[in-house]
């Protein structure tokens, strides 16, 4: 288990990137129907899109940004071009990285993208060519001062995510999908399992911790900042994990309309949490410390 991070971590690229940087993922970006739990927060994140474009902040996405298991991409990007051609806009720009996930997986192979682009030529759309999301990598390193901030979506070491993924994909499609337009519940693997989701946490701050390394992932759907859960959503769960070496960006889809995020900016980083208010973005601040205490305290206690 251990092994599959090392091998993430030694065969990712190191990027150096100059913040300010924001930090999303599981936006499960759909087709806009009964099934796409994306649609009710689409308004937060092209507002978010056009607020940090103009701030100058490097976008990174941190996967299962597209919903490839439940939709296909051609009908995504009908239902959300602006919110491509916003992504279209930071890449041009070189402020835009992409990693991928289990449900958008696809994003990593040329030949997927080949293949999308016979079925938009052929169905006559063109124009969504400019839009189609540029290749995915697997993970990546960034360099911040005198520290790195490792970056995965983290369904590596989610069995059913990722070794049967195949399977997985094919309940999620075919079975699961119908029922969920029947019954209007959300889609989020881990997030419906809480004690998966706990054993997950687990696993990467171990990894994190016994590597002296501080990563930010996704996946889980629960947005954490230094390695702690916020008391509202402990709910009895005990939790250990005291170096502050595991950061969530949490998920575009929270039903209360909220879109939650890592930002890392002014030698800082946070954890926000956006919503709109009469049209206008709103931020709250769920975690904030300066980068030097962070890196000072991982790296300077014995493992
Ligand atoms: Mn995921």
């Amino acid at each position: 288990m251990k092994k599959t991070l090392d091998k993430l971590y030694e065969n990712s690229p190191e990027k150096s990137i100059q913040p300010p940087i924001l930090i999303l993922s599981d936006l499960h970006m759909g087709d806009g129907g009964g099934s796409d739990d994306f649609k009710a927060n689409s308004g937060v994140y092209q507002t978010i899109l056009r607020e940090y474009f103009s701030r100058g902040h490097t976008l990174v996405l941190l996967g299962d940004i597209e919903e490839l298991w439940e939709d296909d991409l051609v009908d995504i990007l009908l239902t959300y071009p602006e919110i491509f051609s916003w992504h279209k806009k930071f890449l041009q720009e070189g402020r835009l990285i992409k990693i991928v996930g289990n449900h958008d997986i696809f994003l990593e192979e040329p030949k997927y993208f080949s293949r999308i682009k016979t079925v938009l030529r052929k169905k006559g759309h063109q124009e969504l060519l400019l839009h189609l999301p540029p290749p995915s990598i697997p993970a990546m390193k960034i360099k911040l001062g005198e520290g790195e901030i490792f970056f995965f979506h983290g369904h590596q070491l989610d069995f059913l995510s990722n070794t049967l993924w195949k399977l997985s994909r094919f309940f999620i499609r075919y079975l699961w999908k119908p029922i969920q337009i029947m019954l209007r519940v959300t889609t989020a693997s881990p997030a419906r399992l809480r004690r998966k989701r706990t054993v997950l946490e687990r696993e990467y701050y171990n990894w994190a911790e016994k590597r002296r390394k501080v990563i930010v992932c996704g996946h889980t759907h629960r947005a954490m900042f230094a390695s702690s859960v916020r008391k509202e959503e402990l709910k009895g769960e005990v939790y250990r994990m005291s170096l502050p070496v595991y950061f969530n960006s949490g998920c575009g889809i929270y039903t209360d309309g909220k879109i939650t995020a890592i930002e890392i900016s002014h030698g800082e980083i946070r954890l926000l949490a956006f919503y709109l208010q009469d049209g206008e973005l709103k931020v709250e601040v769920l975690g904030e410390e300066t980068l030097s205490k962070i890196f000072n305290s991982v790296y300077s206690q014995e493992p």
